[in-house]
């Protein structure tokens, strides 16, 4: 698949600092230090709708991942899928009486207009798990061959008892992930699996649904996690830097890809850190497609609401944290957006070499982007206040606003 086009990024004068950055797997925060390629996999939209602002949200968080990266001068080999065969996918196009694959293919048009407009770099690889299908057969076929995998009635399960890591990852309990997998695409109690948690790798044909040739697996089609897996270690090998998504994602997501990762290739661990975003909510509950409780960027963008001012919006959040997106938000976020122009269109001002340090501070320090926010908030006051003779300065803000946070000012 393609990908979108690349907003441009700035130089900027000094040195980029490396990322300190919240694992969830060890619950403290890890220096990464990628060498000269940063490898990161976020996992991508199940394109049954379109982008809002929860999902922007999250890939805000991993675009600054990518941008701290790049201020440092690495490469960035960013992987990213897209979950274009699924369930909930399936279910939507049947419940609206719409070709499954149009579908998809129209709301992931939308997403990537919705990126390009926010200014998210895009990934190096992009990739559909429906073209991912021909990786992940012999990984699955490699599973069964290592006694790691089984099958029930046609269907082809996990063994989880196989990863003696196992529940490393989001460090839950058997009660909480029994709980979290019957939530999350799960089906624990499903009779016949050697534990309920175990998760489907592969997917016998069902009437009326797609299925692909499987070699030996039969007709069918993949399990969400082993899709991941696949195209992670095809696109960037094991043990690579962060593996990113919503904390929604913790489990049972990222630890049965961690899983299947590791025992596939016998290294551990899958990724040196798991990075969770939190998860934004509309009137006290999370934004999901499920529960139709959206804000779009997309209406948003229609509406005519600027997309450097949305951007400012999710910056404002750190993004760990759970937050409600209000109408109020935006309008800080407008409001911010405004000032910061107001403060870059003069001739001059305050000297600005510091602010740049301060927001590779605030980005490198778990990519405490409010923090980053108040820097440029004081530099502009200053410059409302009272002004400044660098000439050099309102170009160095304008820079560093863009390569750093994504903000065309
Ligand atoms: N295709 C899978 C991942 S392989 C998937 O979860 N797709 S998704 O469309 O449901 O979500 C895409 C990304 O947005 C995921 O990282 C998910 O964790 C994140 N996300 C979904 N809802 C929210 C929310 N309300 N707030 C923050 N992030 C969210
Ligand atoms: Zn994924």
């Amino acid at each position: 698949m393609h990908a979108w086009p690349a907003s441009e990024v700035p130089a900027l004068p000094g040195q980029g600092r490396d990322l300190r950055i919240h694992d969830t797997a060890t619950g403290g925060l890890v220096t990464l230090d990628p060498g000269p390629v940063a490898r990161i996999y976020v996992c991508g939209i199940t394109p049954y709708d379109a982008t809002h602002m929860g999902h922007a949200a999250t890939y805000n968080a991993f675009d600054l991942v990518q941008r701290v990266w790049l201020d440092t001068k690495r490469q960035v080999h960013y992987v990213q899928n897209v979950t274009d065969v699924d369930d909930p996918l399936l279910e939507r196009a049947e419940r609206d009486g719409v070709d499954w694959v149009a579908l998809a293919e129209k709301e992931t048009t939308l997403f990537r207009e919705d990126m390009t407009a926010l200014r998210m770099l895009p990934p190096r690889h992009y990739i559909g798990a429906v073209e991912a299908i021909p990786g992940i057969v012999p990984l699955v076929e490699r599973l069964r061959e290592l006694g790691a995998a089984y099958e029930l009635e046609g269907d082809i399960y996990f063994s989880v008892e196989s990863d003696p890591h196992f529940g490393e990852v989001s460090g839950l309990d058997a009660a909480a992930m029994r709980l979290l997998s019957a939530e999350r695409g799960g089906d624990p109690d499903r009779p016949g699996k050697k534990n309920p948690l175990d998760p489907m790798l592969w997917m016998a044909a069902r009437e009326g649904e797609p299925s692909w040739d499987g070699g030996s697996l039969g007709r069918g089609r993949p399990g969400w996690h082993i899709e991941c897996v696949a195209i992670a270690l095809d696109h960037l090998g094991m043990t690579f830097d962060v593996q990113g998504g919503g904390s929604d994602l913790a489990f049972p997501h990222h630890e049965m890809g961690a899983s299947h990762a590791q025992v596939l290739t016998g290294e551990f661990p899958m990724a040196k850190a798991y990075v969770h975003a939190g998860m934004v909510a509309l009137d006290g509950e999370k934004m999901s497609k499920s529960k139709g409780n959206l804000v779009f960027v997309s209406r948003l963008r229609q509406d005519g609401v600027d997309p450097a001012a949305i951007r400012l919006a999710l910056l404002s959040h750190h993004y760990r944290a759970d937050w409600e997106w209000t109408d109020q938000v935006l309008r800080d976020a407008q409001e911010r957006l405004t000032r910061w122009r107001a403060a870059v269109s003069r001739p001059d001002g305050p000297p600005a070499e510091s602010l740049v340090e301060e927001i590779r501070e605030a980005l490198s320090n778990d990519l405490d982007a409010p923090a980053a926010l108040a820097a440029v908030d004081r530099w502009a006051a200053l410059q409302q206040d009272q002004g400044g003779t660098d000439t050099g300065a309102p170009g160095v803000v304008s820079r560093a606003a863009d390569a750093l946070l994504g903000v065309a000012l």
